[in-house]
């Protein structure tokens, strides 16, 4: 059957327009896998996605770099790959050297602004070819594309406190529910409506389990939200048979798991803890804060007000997070391959 090129489309000159391969297309021409992480993911060997809005809005300098290194570090350490998810010059990149991970973390070297990506962002700052730190929405989309299973932050984004008035949502929650990414974090900021949240994430359909012994869904800073989880596990084991029955069903929707802070490293009571959201909180009204800004705006002004006191505690748990997601990566892949 002939065939004739016509600008960019291609004609079957019996049959009219033939499909094209969009989706393959475009994955090979603007997403580099670190070859590490090829080869890893071609091996069926554990691999961890790591975010990188965290490095770009969600921690000061030099402390961001440096934590993003000994996360890594954790990661490897536990005998799984990691793949730290960001854009440079619009390129998608599947783990970053570090010579790019300190590009992302240092205000310094920015000769431009360095974009926050959640899905909406993406066609954007990929054809204006711009750097950016992916967020959790973000982080699973391309997770999801090159097949990794099990993605490791901090917190999530969630249901934002005044949702009647300004619709805010982070699409964090919607990604959860489209891919079948697993996200080990350690629940979500009491900035945000936690119950309003774990409502949403029923109705998305996405799957919320919490590790550990206790009955509540953990709030970030502390072990506990005062709202109860839907689910627990107890240990890695457990966990890993959790996310094995999601795959095996086939299903196209995520896993949020809860890893509670470590006991030790909870150094805020609720309470105090309370008083600084709600008067960061009431900053961001004062100052016409909106949108994708106000999540780096509260988080900068708690870890102020807080003394870095709640810069500590987010390093911790990342870094426990880090080693949980780890083991779980590995025992996943012993499970399933
Ligand atoms: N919550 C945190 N730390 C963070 C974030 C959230 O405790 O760094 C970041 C994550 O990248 C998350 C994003 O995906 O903020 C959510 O932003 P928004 O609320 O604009 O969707
Ligand atoms: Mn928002």
């Amino acid at each position: 059957m002939k065939s004739i090129r016509v600008g960019v489309s291609c004609y079957n000159s019996a049959f009219g327009p033939a499909k094209r391969n969009l989706t393959t297309r475009s994955n090979f021409g603007v997403i580099d896998v670190l070859p590490e992480v090829k080869v890893a993911l071609k091996n069926n060997l554990p691999v961890v996605a790591l975010e990188s809005t965290i490095i770009t809005h969600g921690m000061p300098y030099p402390s961001n770099l440096e934590t993003a290194l000994d996360v890594e570090n954790i990661v490897r350490d536990q005998g799984a790959v990691p793949a730290t998810i960001g854009v440079i010059d619009g390129r998608v990149k599947v783990g970053l050297r570090s010579d790019e991970l300190e590009r992302l973390a240092k205000p310094a070297s920015r000769d431009r602004p360095v974009v926050k990506i959640s899905r909406r962002d993406f066609p954007f700052v990929l054809s204006k070819k711009l750097d950016g730190g992916t967020t959790v929405a973000g982080t699973v989309l391309v997770a999801e594309k090159v097949g990794i299973k099990v993605f490791v932050t901090g917190g999530i984004g969630g249901v934002h406190r005044g949702v009647e008035t300004t619709m805010d949502i982070s699409a964090d929650l919607m990604e959860m529910s489209r891919s079948s990414v697993t996200v080990v974090s350690s629940g979500i900021k009491s900035i945000l409506d936690i119950a309003r949240t774990l409502e949403y994430l029923e109705t998305l359909g996405v799957c919320v389990v919490t590790m550990g012994d206790s009955n509540s869904f953990p709030a970030f800073y502390t072990r506990e939200s005062g709202h109860k989880s839907p689910y627990h596990v107890k240990d890695i084991d457990e966990a890993s048979e959790l996310i094995a029955s999601l795959h095996a069903l086939g299903m196209d929707s995520g896993i949020l798991l809860a890893v509670p802070v470590p006991l030790e490293a909870e150094n805020i009571d609720f309470g105090s803890m309370e008083k600084v959201i709600s008067q960061s909180l009431i900053e961001c009204v004062e100052q016409g804060i909106k949108g994708k800004a106000v999540t780096p705006f509260v988080l900068e002004r708690v870890s102020k007000l807080t003394q870095g006191k709640s810069l500590e505690t987010n390093i911790a748990l990342i870094k426990n997070n880090a080693l949980i997601g780890s083991r779980l990566a590995t025992q996943l892949e012993k499970l399933i391959s």
